[in-house]
């Protein structure tokens, strides 16, 4: 089984994590942006290959690697819906942070100012929703994958919320979690 991506990224961390949990054993394969451009149509990482299946998306991943373990993944339509909220505001983020290597910022592209609203509207309204449910299933390790990295780029930061000023210190008592950092390369 081999695992394609970067130790930066969130959403390999989250598959590195949930991996390590399941405890399956697998190769991590270093994969830039020009490898991943060649190897998979979505030119993105993570990708994963188990025995002649391609999964070309974390979400795919993590199902896989769930169901391997017998547990529902996000079967909770509120968990989902937190979920899919995280991963919105990743992704923008992660737009914001690609463009403005490429120069561009939310100042001069008016989209870009849309994205950077769009994260800071999702932060506002996880922390309401994260209020009343626990930090443990998927949807809470997304966000804490999420605030790890967007404190490492400096994006974003959660000590100036309620509940998302917790998250990242209960996740850290995890030794998958500790040992993932994005600061931490090559664990
Ligand atoms: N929907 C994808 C998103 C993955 C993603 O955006 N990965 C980033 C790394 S953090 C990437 O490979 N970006 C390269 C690019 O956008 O060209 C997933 O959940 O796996």
């Amino acid at each position: 089984m081999k695992l394609h991506g970067s130790y930066t990224s969130p959403y390999v961390r989250h598959c590195r994590i949930a991996m390590r949990d399941a405890g399956l054993a697998f190769e991590f394969i270093e994969t830039d942006n020009g490898q991943s451009a060649r190897q998979s149509p979505t030119q993105r990482v993570p990708f994963l290959d188990i025995d002649g299946l391609r999964l070309t998306d974390s979400t795919s991943i993590l199902r896989w690697v769930r169901e391997h373990q017998g547990r529902p993944f996000l079967a909770d339509p509120g968990a989902f819906d937190r979920y899919l909220m995280v991963n919105t505001a990743m992704d923008a983020a992660v737009n914001l942070f690609l463009l403005e290597r490429d120069g561009l910022r939310p100042e001069d592209v008016p989209y870009l100012a849309r994205q950077r609203d769009r994260v800071r509207t999702i932060l506002e309204a996880l922390d309401l929703r994260f209020q009343a449910v626990g930090l443990d299933g998927d949807d809470g390790l997304r966000l804490a994958c999420f605030l790890s990295w967007a404190m490492f780029r400096d994006r974003a930061d959660p000590t100036g919320y309620g509940t998302l000023g917790g998250v990242l210190e209960h996740w850290d008592a995890r030794p998958e979690f500790a040992a993932t950092h994005p600061g931490l390369p090559g664990r």
